[in-house]
C-alpha cells in the first residue's frame, strides 16, 4: 500500500512550491526567479494537471479492469468556463496551493484570474453539460463526454456606443493546459462520395466510397470528481487533414493548392455556431455534427471491441445519451457501422440501437427543431440518407398497423418532412430510435406531451420522462462563493453538503437566528463589494452598496423578456422623476444589472442591448436621480462573469413568458447563493416554488395555460396605461435613436405582443413593489435569503445525474479504490 501511495505526487506546500517552480523553468521556460502572474498561472495549472493525470490514469485503468456499463454523453456544446479553481477544489488542495503560491509571493485569486474561459457553447444546454460532467465524476459513474474542440469558442461581445459587436474568441492563443492531445487516438471521418453494392461471402452489403476524408484527433480533458479519486474524460475532437486519403492530389503537381485544400479540413472544428434557438440548415454545421458523432461512435465501438466480440452484449455495456438533437446522426452512424462494417443483420442492429440511445430535448418550440435538408444529406452523407429512409419505412409500416391510415398523423410523425424543402426531422429520428425521451423540467415534459411531441406521446407514453435540470454546487457555491461556502459548513458543522446537497435544508432551523443572519449579511456585503468594484473598473460607474443589486444575466431573447425589465426600469425612473422630493426618501435604491449576448443575426435582441445602453446613459447621468437608480450592462457575459455576479446579487429576474423556458438553470445558481428570485411560473421556477414556497419569492405574470388564451385574444387585450406610457417614451425618442427603436416598440404593440409584455406589465410592477417592500426589512430579507439556499438542494445536477443513471441509462457507480 505504501509503495502505491508513494508514487503519488505530494501535496504539502513545499512539494507544491517545488513543483510550480519546476514547471516555471521546464514547461513555461522562464526563470524561476522572475515570472509574472500569467506565467505563475501556467506553471500552477501544469502542476494541478499532473495530479489530475495520476487520478485519471488510475480511474481509466480501473474502468478497463471492471468493464462496467458506461454512459457516453454526446453534446455539441460544453461551456466549461475556467478549470483551475474547480480542479483544485475537487482535488481538495486549494488551500495548499494558495499557501504555496503565497510563499512564492503570489496571490492565489490573482493567479486564478489569469485563466480565460473555455466557452465551447452558447448557453443553458452547454453549461448544463458541464455541470453534468462534474456530477458524473463526483458520483463515480463510468462516463465519457464527447464533443467538438472548436478553435473559436462563443464570440466575444464588445460594446461600442451601446451596440453589440462580435469578435472571435481564439481561446487557444495562450495554450490550454487542461487538455492532452492524443495524437494516436484518431479516426477517419468520411464525407460525400457514392454508395456501391458489394457481395462478400455470399452476403450483399453497401459500401460507401467517400469523396473526402478528414482525420478526427482526440483532445482529452480530465474531469475530476469531488471527494473521490474518480476522474473521467471529456474527449473533444479536432479536425485535421487526413494522410491516408489524398496522396493522389499531391501527385497532380499542384503542390501548393493541394496543401491549401488539405488545410480546409480544419475548418470543420474551427467555429461554434452562435445561435442557440434556430436551425439554419448549413452544410458546415451538418459536417460538424457528423464529424463529432462519427469519431465518437468509432471510439465507443473500438473500446467495446477491445473487451467483447459479441454485439449482443453492446446494450449491457453502452448507454448513449443524445444532448438534444444535435448528435442524432449518431443513431444512423451506429446502424451504418453495425450493418455495413460489422455485417450484422438489419433487425439485430436496429434492436441494439433501440436499447442504447436516450434523448433529451431542451427546447419548447416546434420552430426550433432541427431539420436537415434531404438534398444536403444526400450529397454529404449518401449512405446515411439511405439508412434513414429504411428506418423511416419500417417505422411508418409499424405505425400504420397501430393507427391505421391517418395520413395527417402519419405525415406529422414521419422522419421525413415533405414540402418545399424536403427534410429530415432530427427530433423524430431521435424519438423513434431512443428508448427514453426526457424533458428538462416537469412543465417542459407537459409541454412536449401536449404540443411538440404529442403524436409520439400518444403512441409511446412509457418512453416519456422528465429530469429536472440541476447545477453543480461545487462550481456555483464552493468555487464562486467561498465565504458563503465556509459559512454554510460552519453552521451545518460539516462539509458533507458539498457532496450531499440536500443537507442544506439543515439551514432552515437557523434562518431566524440573528447570529447567522448577521454573518450571512456580512458575506453578502463582501460579495456585493467585489461586484461593485468590478462594475466600477468596467464602466467607471460607482454604485451604492445600500442599493438592491437587481440582476438579469442570460442570453438575450425576446422570450426571456429583457425588454420587460428595461421598460420596468424606465417606469421606475419616470416615477422617481415625477415624485415629490420628500417622497423620494421612501424609494428603495436599485442597481439594475443586465448582461447577455445576442446571436449575431438576431436584430431584435441587438436592439434590446442598445436600448439598455441608451436608457442607462440617460439615468446614470441624471444627478436628480443619483443613487436611487442605476443601470449597468455587463459586457461579454460568460461563466466567469457569472461566478462574480451571482454571489453579489440581492434579487435576480427570470422573466420568460410562461411556457417558453424549458427549464432555466440560472435561477438555480442564484437560489443556491441566497439571492431572491423575481420570476414567472415557468420551467424550473414551478419546482423551486415547491421547495421554498411562493411567499419566499416574487412571482408574477400569466400562467402556462393562460398564454395561448391571451395570444388568441391578441388585438382585443386591454392596454395597460403605464406600459403604453413607457413604450411611448422610447418611441418618442426620450432615450434618443427614435427611428432605430421604432421596430422594437412595434414588437410590443397590442396585437403584435407575442411575448405578452403588455399583459404581464401590471403584475410585474406589483412583484417589483413587493420585492422593494421586503428589502426594507433587512431581517426578513436575510431570512428569505437563507431559506432560498436551504431549499436549493433539489436543484443540484447530482440529483439529475443520479436519476438519469438509475432510470434512463442503467449504470452504476464504479469508484476507483486506489
Ligand atoms: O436544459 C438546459 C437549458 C434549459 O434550462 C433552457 O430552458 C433551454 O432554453 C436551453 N436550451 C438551449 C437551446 N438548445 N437547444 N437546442 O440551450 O436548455
Amino acid at each position: 500500500m505504501f509503495a502505491l501511495m508513494d508514487r503519488f505526487l505530494k501535496n504539502d506546500p513545499i512539494s507544491l512550491q517545488k513543483d510550480i517552480l519546476d514547471h516555471v523553468e521546464y514547461t513555461v521556460a522562464r526563470s524561476r526567479f522572475n515570472f509574472d502572474d500569467f506565467e505563475a498561472y501556467q506553471a500552477l495549472s501544469h502542476s494541478v494537471r499532473d495530479r489530475l493525470i495520476e487520478r485519471w490514469h488510475d480511474t481509466q485503468l480501473y474502468f478497463k479492469r471492471k468493464d462496467p456499463k458506461r454512459v457516453y454523453f454526446l453534446s455539441l456544446e460544453f461551456l466549461m468556463g475556467r478549470s483551475l479553481s474547480n480542479s483544485v477544489i475537487n482535488l481538495g488542495i486549494r488551500d495548499q496551493y494558495a499557501d504555496a503560491l503565497g510563499q512564492l509571493g503570489f496571490e492565489y485569486e490573482v493567479v486564478a484570474e489569469q485563466e480565460g474561459d473555455a466557452a465551447l457553447g452558447n448557453g443553458g444546454l452547454a453549461r448544463l453539460s458541464a455541470c453534468q460532467m462534474d456530477s458524473l465524476a463526483t458520483l463515480d459513474y463510468p462516463a465519457w463526454g464527447y464533443g467538438l474542440r472548436y478553435q473559436y469558442g462563443l464570440f466575444r461581445q464588445v460594446i461600442l456606443d451601446g451596440f453589440q459587436h462580435e469578435q472571435p474568441d481564439y481561446w487557444l492563443n495562450f495554450g490550454n493546459p487542461w487538455e492532452i492531445e492524443r495524437i494516436h487516438v484518431t479516426y477517419p471521418v468520411k464525407f460525400y462520395g457514392t454508395v456501391e453494392d458489394e457481395t462478400l461471402n455470399g452476403g450483399k452489403y453497401k459500401v460507401w466510397i467517400p469523396g473526402e476524408m478528414v482525420e478526427a484527433v482526440a483532445y482529452d480533458n480530465p474531469i475530476p470528481g469531488y471527494g473521490t479519486r474518480n476522474t473521467i474524460t471529456l474527449r473533444l475532437w479536432a479536425a485535421k487533414p487526413s494522410d491516408q486519403y489524398d496522396i493522389e492530389s499531391y501527385n497532380t503537381g499542384d503542390y501548393i493548392n493541394a496543401v491549401v485544400n488539405r488545410q480546409k479540413a480544419e475548418t470543420i472544428s474551427s467555429v461554434l455556431y452562435p445561435d442557440d434557438r434556430s436551425y439554419q440548415g448549413k452544410e458546415l454545421r451538418l459536417k460538424q455534427q457528423y464529424f463529432f458523432v462519427s469519431a465518437s461512435v468509432q471510439d465507443i465501438i473500438r473500446r467495446f471491441k477491445d473487451a467483447h466480440s459479441n454485439f449482443d452484449e453492446f446494450p449491457e455495456k453502452v448507454a448513449l445519451q443524445l444532448n438534444d438533437t444535435h448528435p442524432s446522426l449518431a443513431i444512423v452512424e451506429v446502424m451504418r457501422i453495425l450493418v455495413d462494417e460489422e455485417h450484422l443483420d438489419w433487425n439485430r442492429a436496429s434492436d441494439i440501437v433501440g436499447k442504447i440511445f436516450s434523448f433529451t430535448s431542451h427546447t419548447v418550440i416546434a420552430e426550433g427543431l432541427e431539420k436537415i435538408p434531404v438534398d444536403l444529406l444526400a450529397s454529404l452523407l449518401p449512405r446515411h440518407l439511405q439508412i434513414i429512409y429504411s428506418i423511416n419505412f419500417k417505422f411508418v409500416e409499424e405505425l400504420k398497423k397501430k393507427i391505421g391510415l391517418d395520413y395527417n398523423r402519419l405525415s406529422r410523425m414521419s422522419i421525413i418532412e415533405e414540402g418545399a424543402v424536403k427534410s429530415i426531422r432530427s427530433a423524430n429520428l431521435s424519438i423513434v430510435c431512443s428508448h427514453t425521451v426526457n424533458g428538462v423540467s416537469r412543465v417542459h415534459l407537459e409541454l412536449l406531451k401536449a404540443n411538440v411531441f404529442k403524436d409520439f406521446y400518444e403512441l409511446w407514453p412509457e418512453k416519456f420522462q422528465f429530469k429536472t435540470n440541476g447545477v453543480t454546487q461545487r462550481r456555483w457555491i464552493v468555487v464562486s462563493n467561498p465565504s458563503l461556502s465556509a459559512l454554510i459548513s460552519k453552521w451545518l458543522g460539516t462539509e458533507a453538503w458539498i457532496r450531499d446537497v440536500e443537507l442544506l435544508t439543515g439551514l432552515r432551523e437557523y434562518a431566524a437566528d440573528s447570529f447567522l443572519q448577521h454573518e450571512w449579511k456580512m458575506v453578502r456585503k463582501v460579495n456585493k463589494m467585489r461586484l461593485a468594484e468590478y462594475i466600477e473598473a468596467m464602466s467607471g460607474l460607482k454604485v451604492s452598496l445600500d442599493a438592491m443589486f437587481d440582476v438579469q444575466i442570460k442570453r438575450i431573447h425576446e422570450y426571456k423578456r429583457q425588454l420587460l425589465n428595461i421598460l420596468g426600469i424606465i417606469h421606475r425612473y419616470d416615477c422617481i422623476k415625477n415624485m415629490e422630493k420628500s417622497d423620494r426618501r421612501k424609494v428603495v435604491p436599485h442597481v439594475c444589472i443586465i448582461g447577455g449576448k445576442a446571436a449575431p443575426g438576431y436584430e431584435v435582441a441587438k436592439k434590446i442591448i442598445k436600448l439598455c445602453h441608451a436608457v442607462a446613459e440617460k439615468i446614470n447621468n441624471d444627478s436628480d436621480v443619483g443613487d436611487l437608480l442605476k443601470l449597468v450592462f455587463i459586457p461579454d457575459y460568460n461563466v466567469s462573469v457569472a461566478e462574480l455576479v451571482i454571489p453579489g446579487a440581492d434579487l435576480s429576474q427570470h422573466l420568460s413568458t410562461a411556457g417558453n423556458e424549458a427549464s432555466g438553470t440560472g435561477s438555480m445558481k442564484f437560489l443556491m447563493n441566497g439571492c431572491l428570485l423575481l420570476a414567472t411560473e415557468d420551467g424550473s421556477t414551478v419546482e423551486i416554488i415547491e421547495e421554498i414556497g411562493a411567499d419566499n419569492m416574487f412571482l408574477f405574470g400569466s400562467k402556462v395555460h393562460d398564454v395561448p388564451i391571451l395570444r388568441e385574444k391578441g388585438p382585443d387585450l386591454k392596454v395597460n396605461l403605464q406600459f403604453a406610457r413607457v413604450v411611448r417614451m422610447v418611441r418618442d425618442g426620450y432615450f434618443g435613436f427614435k427611428d432605430y427603436f421604432k421596430s422594437l416598440c412595434d414588437t410590443v404593440e397590442v396585437g403584435n405582443d407575442f411575448y405578452l409584455l403588455g399583459s404581464d406589465f401590471e403584475s410585474y410592477l406589483e412583484a417589483q413593489a413587493a420585492a422593494d417592500k421586503a428589502f426594507v426589512d433587512q431581517e426578513k430579507w436575510t431570512q428569505m435569503s437563507i431559506l432560498s439556499t436551504a431549499g436549493s438542494g433539489r436543484f443540484s445536477s447530482d440529483r439529475t445525474i443520479q436519476d438519469y443513471a438509475e432510470n434512463t441509462w442503467g449504470i452504476e457507480p464504479c469508484p476507483c479504490p486506489f
